[in-house]
């Protein structure tokens, strides 16, 4: 490249390989009078002999002197160049590290001021109430730098769970590796979309289908129908979607719609499966008013979306919520981000809908823009919803919360996950028995829980304080404190803080902070009882000349703390009270009847019914095994528990659902073990036990005239009985020969069969996934053997645990176990007990038998298999009466009563 600098003049004598070129005519030597010798060469060469040779000689070395001068002087003139492009070099070298040094400072700066927002919106933004975003494309190559972020003012925004939508194979499965990474927040559907159609293959059912079994996936979709773009030929969306609707209707899985401009296909094709078409949502609904009234006649869901600012159409999403006509109740919330940012702040959105919208939701929807808007958006949205339909934002389905109290329900399900309250026996500070201990202290271990707690104080007391000053919040030691400094950031108010003693030097003050007298103060508590120790708090501050009119507390215990307040004239309000925890707990399945009666008589509550409160379904979760019930494990035989139908929403195991359903439609948790070996005597049975039992169980190896005649004439029964058939085949082998044994012995006829864990989850999953996934097999679930009823069986707690951790990890194919007592606190588990009868205890071969009231009382079991206590009665039909009554009866009063 150098080359280049190299003067033409000497490039002139350079050969292609830089050696010099003797010109032939012209060229004298120097000193030896070239010039006069006229030109001619020849003479000189003429003279001959040694002169001759003299003359070559000195040629020669003038040429060698000229060629050496001349590839010095190239060589330098190289040098030259070698060592102005290093010094350039180095100049670009700097110049790089330099401007590297600066973009890595400015991408700190960069995440800190991101950091710091978030931080920032934590104390300056509270969020109103909780919202579920049915729909965000998070999986939107926007979102690839900063995803992090985007979740995280999401939660910010007051989102509680977050779907990401799956539009095609490959989408569906980045949105399952981000739900698993934020299992608990993220879920998503899977599904094709109708622009992605065309690429629907052979094998794309089966990935749906795993997809789906993945407890994060939640619906079946974005899948429909789009006759606006035809991005896929219109047949081919029909095709597809018609395959995802049968998915959905065979597995029971709400579906995700897509419809543009296809309304009436769309309700053809969803019409022709009504009667198992499962809850469906038309998502960012865009369509008329008649349309969505179309949509809702048929039980469908609304899904709307931020397109809201712009529909202005007579017959639009905007008018369909102002005349009611799209009524909130039927609606669910999404921001579809992405897409469809909500304009809030448009000026030809009406006054009252921009004026309606919080500063939390305005804060949160800055960061969404046209370019790329942000699930943290919802709020925004659910105002705008909200002002269209003169509701309040809270009255939105899916915004989780108790309309009366925000934060509240997050505060209590906080508490109860991080065992706040325990259920028991105590004695409280004044010597009073108590079956409950409220221990707010764990909070303090849980900034989460302080953090919601600390702002829903602070709006209470801002709604109390609206019209009365104060200055100063005083913290009563020591757990008030922390409540109090945090409250006194929020407000911006001076921190007092009181001393238990004065102090022996110094200045000798019980009350620390700056303050004058006359200034009117607050006092935060975190737990009044009878409000003694808060009187002796309030003189101290009167007598420093400070005016006390109010006391804010965490929690009120329901036992005189207002009265006795009141007659210092000062009013107590408190965030919750002993009334509001214990119907909390009750929703929630923590606490019986008997326990809120047991709690009220000691201590003395000034209420004898229990308070119904609508805890929505999604609170399930806090419904495990923790400190509410554990420590009174041994004292109460009552257990609460679920209702089926919220354990129904809760299963993933086909059969699982339908069991749930069935058996609380039926009210019966019976499952009839016939072991007699006539088979037209057990058809016989079966059809007498049809209406009491949920499940009818048989040995197929064990019965004289079993064949495919024999099977279909129970399925029948089956059919016409609404009861699951169930071979207790006890299956127990390797993946394979497990397949082939199951897909021959009971695959066709069997909703359910008994497994052993003892091959392990890789068998177990690759022999019975494919086949209960098959829509052409009746076999649905499978019954994992944790635990047996026999004496001196080999069932350790090891193989009863590891049988348990395999059901846990593949519950979308199995339904539950055999056992004798409940193993798993996974609720869509189901514990089906044998081994149980009314009248004996032993059948002298091994068996053992105990009363349904232990199994299903004391062991938390949810079905009883009962056999020849039935069976070989002289009149089974009474005894089956008598089964169904006493285990219906056992499980229903376990049951919530609402
Ligand atoms: O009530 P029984 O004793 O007449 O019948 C109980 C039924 C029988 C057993 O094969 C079966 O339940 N069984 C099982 C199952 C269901 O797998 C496990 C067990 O531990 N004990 C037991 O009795 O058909």
């Amino acid at each position: 490249m150098y080359m280049s600098f190299v003067p033409a003049a000497r490039l002139a004598v350079l050969s292609t390989r830089g050696v010099v070129v003797r010109m032939q005519s012209g060229l004298g030597t120097p000193g030896s009078g070239a010039g006069k010798s006229g030109g001619s060469g020849g003479s000189i060469r003429d003279a001959g002999g040694a002169f001759g040779k003299l003359e070559a000689a000195r040629e020669e070395e003038y040429f060698y002197k000229l060629q050496k001068a001349q590839l010095k002087g190239l060589k330098d003139q190289i040098k030259r160049e070698i060592e102005h492009h290093e010094g350039q070099m180095k100049n670009h070298q700097e110049v790089l590290e330099r401007h590297k040094k600066r973009i890595s400072e400015l991408e700190k700066e960069e995440n800190g001021i991101a950091n710091l927002s978030i931080r920032r919106l934590q104390v300056a933004s509270r969020r109103m109430y909780e919202l579920v975003d049915i729909g965000a494309n998070l999986g939107h190559p926007s979102y690839k730098k900063d995803l992090d972020d985007v979740i995280e003012r999401s939660k910010q925004a007051g989102i509680s769970k977050l779907m990401i939508t799956g539009t095609c194979e490959k989408i569906s499965k980045e949105a399952a590796k981000m739900a698993e990474k934020h299992a608990g927040y993220l879920y998503f559907t899977a599904g094709v979309h109708p622009h992605d159609a065309k690429d629907w293959v052979i094998e794309t059912e089966g990935i749906m289908r795993e997809l789906l079994s993945s407890p994060q996936c939640v619906a079946v979709g974005e899948c429909g129908l789009d006759y606006n773009r035809n991005f896929s030929p219109q047949d081919v969306q029909r095709d597809v979607f018609e395959k995802q609707l049968d998915i959905a209707c065979e597995l029971g899985r709400p579906l995700f719609i897509h419809e543009r401009e296809a309304h009436e296909d769309m309700v053809r094709l969803l019409s022709e499966r009504s009667e198992k078409l499962p809850s469906a949502v038309i998502h960012c609904f865009t369509g008329t008013v008649e349309e969505a009234e179309k949509y809702l006649s048929m039980g469908l869901y609304i899904g709307l979306t931020g397109f809201l600012w712009k529909d202005k159409s007579d017959n639009g999403v905007q008018a369909g919520l102002k005349s009611g006509k799209i009524p909130i109740e039927r609606l669910v919330l999404e921001t579809d981000a992405p897409f469809m940012y909500p304009k809030v702040n448009d000026k030809k959105l009406p006054v009252e809908v921009r004026e309606s919208i919080s500063e939390h939701a305005k804060t949160m929807h800055k960061f969404a823009s046209f370019n790329r808007n942000e699930p943290c958006a919802l709020p925004a949205i659910c105002e705008m919803i909200a002002a269209f339909s003169g509701r309040k934002p809270e009255d939105m389905p899916l915004t989780l919360v108790e309309p009366a109290a925000a934060g509240l329900r997050n505060a209590l399900r906080l508490m109860t996950e991080y065992g706040v309250f325990k259920l028991g026996e105590f004695t409280l500070k004044s010597g009073q028995r108590s079956p409950i201990y409220i221990d707010l202290r764990e909070s303090f271990g849980h900034p989460d829980l302080m953090r919601v707690m600390c702002e829903s104080m602070q709006e209470l007391i801002e709604k109390v304080e609206k019209t009365k000053p104060y200055k100063g919040i005083v913290g009563v030691p020591y757990a008030a404190l922390p409540y109090a400094s945090i409250i006194s950031q929020y407000t911006s108010q001076p921190l007092l803080i009181i001393r238990k003693e004065a102090k022996s030097y110094g200045t000798k003050k019980l009350i620390e902070g700056s303050y004058s007298e006359g200034q009117r103060v607050i006092v935060v508590e975190d737990v009044v009882t009878t409000g003694q120790s808060l009187k002796d708090v309030i003189t101290t501050l009167r007598k420093d000349g400070l005016v006390v009119e109010d006391v804010f507390c965490i929690l009120d215990r329901d036992q005189g703390g207002p009265k006795n307040l009141e007659e210092l004239g000062v009013n107590l309000h408190s965030l919750l009270n002993m009334e509001k925890v214990l119907a909390f707990l009750s929703a929630v399945g923590r606490l019986s009847l008997d326990q809120f009666n047991d709690i009220v008589n000691a201590l003395n509550l000034p209420y004898k019914e229990l308070k119904k409160i609508d805890v929505k379904w999604e609170m399930e979760e806090t419904h495990t095994n923790g400190n509410a019930n554990g420590d009174n494990k041994e004292n109460s035989k009552i257990r609460v528990r679920l209702s089926l139908q919220q354990r129904e929403k809760l299963a993933t195991c086909p059969v699982s659902k339908r069991l749930f359903s069935l058996m609380h439609t039926k009210a019966t948790n019976l499952c009839l073990a016939i072991d007699y070996e006539e088979g037209e005597r057990i058809l016989e049975l079966a059809d007498k036990a049809g209406p009491f039992v949920c499940a009818v169980k048989v040995h197929a190896d064990t019965i004289d005239e079993f064949n495919e005649s024999w099977t279909s004439k129970l399925v029948a029964l089956a059919n016409k009985h609404d009861f699951l058939i169930f071979e207790d085949r006890k299956f127990a082998d390797t993946g394979n020969t497990l397949s082939m044994q199951v897909k021959r012995n009971a695959a066709s006829w069997a909703d359910i069969v008994t497994v052993y864990g003892i091959a392990g989850e890789k068998s177990i999953r690759s022999a019975f996934q494919p086949i209960i996934a098959d829509p052409s097999t009746r076999l649905k679930g499978i019954l994992l053997i944790a635990q047996l009823s026999c004496e001196g069986n080999l069932c350790d707690t090891e193989y009863t645990n590891g049988t348990r951790r395999i059901a846990e990890a593949n519950q979308d194919i199995v339904c539950g176990f055999i056992t004798q007592e409940k193993i798993s606190d996974k609720l869509g588990l189901i514990h089906w007990t044998p081994g149980v009868s009314l009248d004996e205890t032993t059948d002298g071969k091994g068996q053992q038998w105990r009363s349904v009231e232990k199994a299903i009382m004391e062991q938390q079991n949810d079905i009883v298999i009962v056999g020849r206590a039935i069976c070989n009665k002289t009149t089974p039909a009474s005894e089956l009466r008598r089964y169904r009554d006493a285990a219906w009866e056992a499980l229903s009063a376990a049951m919530p009563k609402h």
